[in-house]
């Protein structure tokens, strides 16, 4: 049986129009008769497009002439007039709060008419405020499971940080790939296109027996809910928060699967119409000659986008940000890879708040392969973190150079995390900065302050003759902090008139620049450096977290200072 994504789409907006129907305490008889619809579509075995083909919609238990016609109308629209007119006249909090486990519509609609809740603040606030179990059927168990829901939901709405999906989806595949007759297994969705954060992990397999891959996935170890389970596809919680959906497709058409689900909805779309330009129907399952009906087939990606005669592709280039023009005109961009970095620009030692000796994060790095490593400590206002005062950094200088006579093969820099202070000055003297090779220079003060003053601090930094690399450049901490307020074309220009360069600091909860900066400053010429930021050797490895950062924003090799050889990185340095 084939598991036919039309349905359950079709089967989700009938459900949602059958919730909003009895929010707005509707005709019971219609409400239930929506809901029949949605089951029988959501568990038909046939497709419903072939179904609505040849007239017997009105076949389906609860679908009458009112039901059939709005199907047909999603089908040949992709949206309901009547579902957009009950969204319209739903308060948009009130419709979140149908996704609260536990809260049926009805509550929900009593909760609006008796306490006026129109959102998840307003419903949190009156389960805190013992509000609700004065009110009818409910009472102070009510109040506590609405709150541990709440606090659920909002748990599994934050996205996970790609590096906390890294290890589950490498738990996932290793644990897979023992089955017999597993054939491909991958990752595929915002994992695949290297996504600073995930919603959910999307895993796609190939497999000769797919019921026993299902039924080893849903018995995982690391398996703590299973929300759903069919015979080729399920989907569980790990950790807690992390969803994880396995599907089971067929062989034959394992590349179109992988493109479809690999996203981004966005660049899908723009693809479907590139293909009906060319005069095929592209789906999950083949890309169907409109001509004749013939359906081809496709078990490589590559030969998907060869077919609409297009370059490939890479995952991380698919946002719909002009990547399929550029694909057309066969100008894609050669993308950075991890293996086109020869070093790291920013780490911290045991001199300031770094957990390793100089030596141990330079042979950590020379197992990495690199041939330079920047050792750029903090200066002395970023106290907290055990700034440098300047004779402590010059002993610094000759501890370095003391570990470059031990080592072969690697370059120990002499670089510092200078802070820009408040007022736009830098926290060291010239003169000590022209001592070192490398320098950093980053906002960890006054973040609060206007954009107007922000963007002056780090454009007086950036004109700074000693200042190499801006550092954190927005000063965001993903799910933690916003960025600092920040001009930033204008500090790009300033970056790219002087020839600094911008860091994209490869921490994964910093991933700063961003991929939609790093793009910008590319196409503003602007240089940037994919810097650890590492405490400690093992931090060192983060770099692949950049490097996503820096595909995603479309980054070529030349484009970054880390991955130049020694010698021309010094002579690329501004002095
Ligand atoms: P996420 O999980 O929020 O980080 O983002 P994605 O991109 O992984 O999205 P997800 O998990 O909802 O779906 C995986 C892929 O499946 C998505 O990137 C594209 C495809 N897909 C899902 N729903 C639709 C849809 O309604 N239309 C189209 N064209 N593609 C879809
Ligand atoms: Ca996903
Ligand atoms: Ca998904
Ligand atoms: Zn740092």
């Amino acid at each position: 049986m084939r598991d036919s994504l039309k349905n359950r789409e079709v089967a989700g907006v009938l459900y949602e129009m059958a919730e909003l129907l009895e929010l707005h305490a509707e005709n019971r008889f219609k409400i239930i008769a929506y809901s029949k619809a949605a089951r029988a579509i959501e568990s038909l075995k046939e497709d419903i497009e072939q179904l609505c083909k040849e007239g017997r919609l009105q076949s389906l238990p609860g679908v009458g002439k009112a039901i059939s016609e709005k199907v047909e109308e999603y089908l040949r629209t992709g949206q309901i007039q009547a579902h957009q007119d009950l969204l319209k006249k739903t308060p948009a909090g009130l419709a979140e709060l149908l996704k609260i486990s536990g809260l049926g519509p009805k509550t929900i609609f009593m909760l609006h008419e008796k306490l006026n809740i129109t959102n998840l603040d307003e419903l949190e606030k009156a389960a805190r405020e013992h509000r609700i179990r004065r009110l009818p059927r409910m009472g102070a168990k009510s109040e506590k499971n609405i709150l541990k829901s709440i606090e659920r939901y909002r748990k599994r709405s934050t996205r996970i940080l790609y590096s906390t999906a890294e290890p589950v989806v490498s738990e996932v595949l290793a644990y897979l790939q023992k089955m017999e007759g597993l054939e491909h297994i991958t990752a595929a969705g915002s994992y695949r296109r290297g996504k600073e954060t995930v919603g959910d992990i999307d895993i796609l397999a190939t497999a000769t027996r797919p019921e026993e891959v299902v039924a080893a996935f849903v018995r995982m170890p690391m398996v703590e809910e299973v929300l759903s389970r069919g015979p080729t596809k399920a989907s569980v919680i790990v950790k807690e928060t992390i969803q994880v959906d396995l599907r089971i497709v067929e062989h034959r058409s394992y590349g179109t699967v992988l493109q479809y689900f690999t996203g981004s909805k966005e660049h899908n779309v723009l693809l479907r119409q590139l293909a009906l330009d060319r005069g095929y129907s592209l789906s999950e399952y083949s890309l169907k000659r409109l001509s004749d009906g013939q359906g081809l087939f496709f078990d490589r990606e590559e030969d998907v986008y060869a077919h609409l005669g297009l370059q490939y592709i890479p995952p991380e280039m698919r946002e719909d940000r002009g990547e399929i023009e550029a694909a057309r005109q066969g100008r894609l961009p050669e993308l950075v890879s991890l293996m086109d970095i020869r070093g790291d620009l920013h780490v911290h030692s045991d001199w300031s708040d770094g957990r390793a000796s100089i030596i141990e994060m330079a042979r950590a790095a020379q197992a990495l392969g690199y041939e330079y490593l920047a050792l750029c400590d903090h200066s002395p206002s970023v106290g907290i973190a055990g700034g440098l005062a300047p004779e402590k950094l010059e002993e610094k200088i000759e501890a370095i150079a003391a570990v470059n006579e031990v080592l072969e093969g690697l370059t120990v820099l002499v670089g510092t995390e200078v802070d820009i202070k408040a007022d736009g000055k830098l926290d060291y003297p010239n003169d000590l900065l022209a001592r070192c090779d490398i320098v950093v220079a980053s906002v960890h003060m006054g973040q609060q302050q206007k954009e107007r003053e922000i963007t002056g601090r780090l454009i007086s930094a950036i004109e700074n003759e000693f200042v190499d690399i801006i550092g954190h450049p927005t000063g965001r901490i993903i799910n933690q902090r916003e960025p600092y307020e920040v001009d930033m074309k204008a500090v790009l220009d300033a970056a790219a008139r002087t020839g600094t360069a911008m860091e994209i600091n490869a921490y994964p909860t910093r991933l700063d620049l961003n991929d939609v900066y790093a793009r910008m400053a590319k196409d503003m010429g602007v240089k940037m450096s994919i810097n650890s930021d590492a405490h400690e050797p093992e931090q060192l490895k983060v770099m692949k977290f950049g490097v996503n950062v820096a595909r995603r924003g479309w980054l070529e090799k030349k484009d970054l200072l880390n991955a130049l050889s020694l010698q021309d990185l010094l002579r690329a340095l501004k002095r």
